[in-house]
Order: structure tokens, then sequence, then C-alpha cells
């Protein structure tokens, strides 16, 4: 049961991280590969909405839902209800094995929400990584070509082949290589650094796919349509169409990873709403099952239904546990109407971070949609990034009982996800500390 009272806000009984987060600290030094870093170590006890109540007792405000993930906040009955009785009733068959309904629905669903008004099929995963490798695999078997095209800046995952799509060596690359072949990074829209407009940039990039790899050998454009890793980068307009477009009238697929962006997150069910463009694939995860690990990755019947029987599949995937989770997850932002919430939350936050970029010098660009937004901090009239900035900030807040999150691909960007529930009070005091933080450096 839960202590805490979801309608107050940040509580705290001790400095953070408090004594017995400290001591679980000590403690998993011994055991935990130090490979895993924290953004902050409070050991949580319990949460609820946007709260996070820690082993001590602290209660946290919570902006960054675990990247994305508790966008309906933390403990919903809803959820919790869905998951108690599906772990009563049954919590694993495999699906290849003996198959239940709850995995049906959720493919229904996705086939529902997902731009594009053609047959769709899904294949559900555990983790963002896989349902991006699967959408490799199914992308080469039916186009039957090997070159799969990113961008800089993007975030695809820590596996073998999606670290080859991932840009940023550190930490995620660093020495744990060879990559997989046949990945080729080009150029995306950094409105704030390449000044170009959507169709300037599109251009310049199928330009570079041209030379670097020859439609021909094309088999997709894999891109997030608002990138989260690398720092909550959005295309100028008109660019994602521009290479939508192109990428589709070559017979190549356009594979929109909306892992991060997807499910209300940005203010639509999916950030490629914004720009109207429909891709042949989507992967999913995060924010779709409140919690539960579940990923997956729909598209075109055609495209999704090419490969042979048997090509696909994996011991856990669509789990009946994180199933249930995820239909209880998808009533709850369709019953709430989690897109208007993620477009309420950025009338307030977003007029409040131009405000600060007025004021401070260091931030060199506010953007994002929804509740998917982010400031970039460089030297005062440079493009010079200013990581330490970033660091800094994300140290005043969660010290204080503000989580917050750093990203960007040179470490200068703090991100805001806050769980879509997140009260406008609770909302306002979040902003006022990133503030006080800005101005405290
Ligand atoms: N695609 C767009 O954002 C995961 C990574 C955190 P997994 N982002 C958080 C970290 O440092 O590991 C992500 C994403 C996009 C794919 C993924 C990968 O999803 O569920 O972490 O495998």
């Amino acid at each position: 049961m839960t202590m805490t009272d979801p309608t107050t806000s940040r509580k705290l009984l001790t400095e953070l991280p408090g004594p017995k987060s400290q001591a679980l600290h000590e403690r998993r030094k011994k055991v935990v590969s130090a490979g895993l870093t924290q953004g902050f170590p409070i050991y949580i006890a319990s949460a609820e909405g946007a709260i996070l109540t820690d082993v001590d007792g602290n209660q946290i405000l919570d902006m960054g839902s675990g990247i994305a993930v508790t966008s309906i906040g933390h403990a919903v009955p809803a959820v919790t209800d869905a998951v108690s009785r599906q772990v009563a009733d049954f919590t694993h068959t495999c699906f290849m094995v003996t198959p239940y309904e709850e995995y049906i629905e959720v493919c229904e669903q996705l086939a529902e929400l997902t731009p594009g008004d053609f047959p769709k099929t899904s294949v559900l995963l555990n983790s963002g990584a896989e349902a991006v490798e699967n959408a490799v695999k199914i992308a080469r078997l039916a186009t039957g070509k090997p070159a799969i095209v990113v961008v800089d800046h993007a975030y695809h995952g820590r596996t073998n082949l999606t670290m080859a799509l991932t840009a940023k060596n550190m930490p995620y690359k660093d020495r744990f290589g060879p990559f997989a072949p046949e990945v080729y990074r080009v150029s995306t829209s950094y409105p704030l650094r390449d000044g170009l407009s959507g169709p300037e940039a599109a251009a310049k990039t199928i330009a570079e796919i041209e030379s670097l790899v020859g439609v021909h050998n094309l088999a997709a454009v894999l891109i997030e349509p608002i990138q989260g890793e690398g720092g909550f980068i959005v295309p100028a307009p008109g660019f994602l169409k521009g290479l939508a477009d192109w990428t589709q009238s070559n017979g190549a697929l356009f594979i929109a990873d909306e892992i991060q962006a997807g499910f209300c997150r940005t203010g639509e069910w999916f950030a490629v709403n914004h720009e109207g463009v429909i891709p042949d694939m989507i992967t999913t995860a995060k924010g779709m099952a409140g919690g539960m690990p579940l990923a997956a990755v729909t598209g075109r019947a055609d495209i999704m239904n090419a490969t042979h029987e048997g090509g696909l599949g994996g011991t856990y995937g669509g789990n009946p546990v994180a199933a249930a989770a995820a239909l209880a997850t998808i009533r709850t932002m369709r019953e709430n109407d989690l897109v208007g919430k993620a477009r309420h939350i950025e009338s307030i936050a977003l007029p409040f971070l131009q405000d600060l970029k007025a004021t401070f010098p260091i931030i060199a660009d506010v953007r994002g949609r929804g509740a998917m937004l982010a400031l970039e901090f460089c030297e005062p009239g440079t493009l010079t990034p200013l990581a330490s900035a970033a660091k800094a900030i994300t140290s005043y807040t969660n010290s204080r009982g503000v989580l917050t999150l750093a990203a960007g691909t040179y470490g200068n960007v703090i991100r805001l996800l806050p769980p879509l529930v997140i009260t406008d009070d609770q909302l306002r005091e979040g902003l006022a500390m990133l503030a006080e933080a800005i101005a405290s450096i």
C-alpha cells in the first residue's frame, strides 16, 4: 500500500539521498555491475501519480516518468487491477506455444491507433531495442535489400544491432563493437544547428542517401520523429514528410521509432501525426504498458506478413501480464484524454520555458511538443554546448526533490517528461524549481 498523497507535492524529510538510500547504494556496489549508473541514487519504495516516495519517506516530484514510461502516472488503479487479475489467471504460456486473447487485443488497439488507413499487423516484444531489431529484420526480408539508413543524434537501443543504429559513442557504444554492417548514418534536421527549412534539410539528407547508399540497396529509413536521447530535436516542418515521401516512392520503407515520443506524449497518439506522415512500420514501447515491459512493431500487413512462418518470436514477447497492463493503459489514455492533457502541459510549460530563454542567455533553444519539452544550453551567443549547465541543473533540482533528466549528443539538454497526469500545481512547482536551478548557475 502506498502512503503517498498524490495531491500534495514534494516533501523532504532528509537530505537527498537519505540515509536508507545511501545504505542501499553501498550494498549495491558489491553486487550490481558498475556499468549501470543512476540519474540520482534515491531508492524508491512506492509511487503514485507524479510523486515518488523513497525509502526514507521523501516525496519526489517526478518530471522524467522513468524515461517516458509512466505517462499515465504511477500506480494507476486500472493498471494495478488489470495486472493483479491477470497474474491470478495465468502469467505465461508463450504466445508461440498456446496463445491468449490479450495479445490479439493489444494488436487490435495498435492497428486502430497507429496512423494509416490500411490493414496492419503487429508483433509484440519485450523492449524497445528488441522492437527496433525486429523492424529491421522485417524490412530487410520484405524488401530483399540490406541497407538501413539512420540519422545523426539517433538513439535506438543498446543491443548489437541497435548500437549500430544509435549515434552516440559514449556511453552507449564505446569498445562494445564490432557493430552490425549495412547501417548508414546521414544528416537529420536540427533547426538550431543547421538553420535549414524542412524541405532543404530533407533534400540534403536524400542526396546523402543517394550518394552513400543508392536507393536500389535501401531497405528502410529508420528515424525518431522527435529524437529522444539525442536531445528532443524536433525536425523543421516538412522534413519528415519530404523524407518519408521520397523513401516510400523509391521502393523503401519508412520506419518511425515512436518508442519515446509515442502514446500521447507529444499531444498526439504518435509524433508522426503532427506532420501527417504515415510510416510503413512503427516501433512502440515505454508509455504503452504503464510501466510493464512491452514493445511492438506495427506495420502494413503486406510487409509484416512477408516473414516466413516462425520467423518472428521470443519466449516472453507479449507476455499476458504486460498485455493486460497495456490494455488498461490504453483505456486510461482514452478515458482521460491524455492526448489533450499533454497539450495542456505544453500550454503551461512552453511559455514558461520561453520566458526562461528570454532571461538566461545560456539557453540556446526551447523545443519539443506536448509533454516532451527541452532546453538546450550553450555558451551565450554561440552554439558551443554547455554540458556543465545541464549537469548542474539536474543535480540542483534532484537534490531538492524534483527529478529532471539530461539528454543530448553533447549532454547539454534538460528534458522534461512529466507523467501526463501531473497536476497544474505540481507542474508549476517543478518548473519553478528548474528556474531556480538555472538562476543558481
Ligand atoms: N528507441 C527512441 O528512446 C529507449 C534509453 C535509456 P529499450 N530510450 C531510453 C538508456 O540509456 O538505456 C529507446 C528510445 C528509442 C529505442 C529505445 C530502446 O528502448 O526499451 O531501452 O530497449
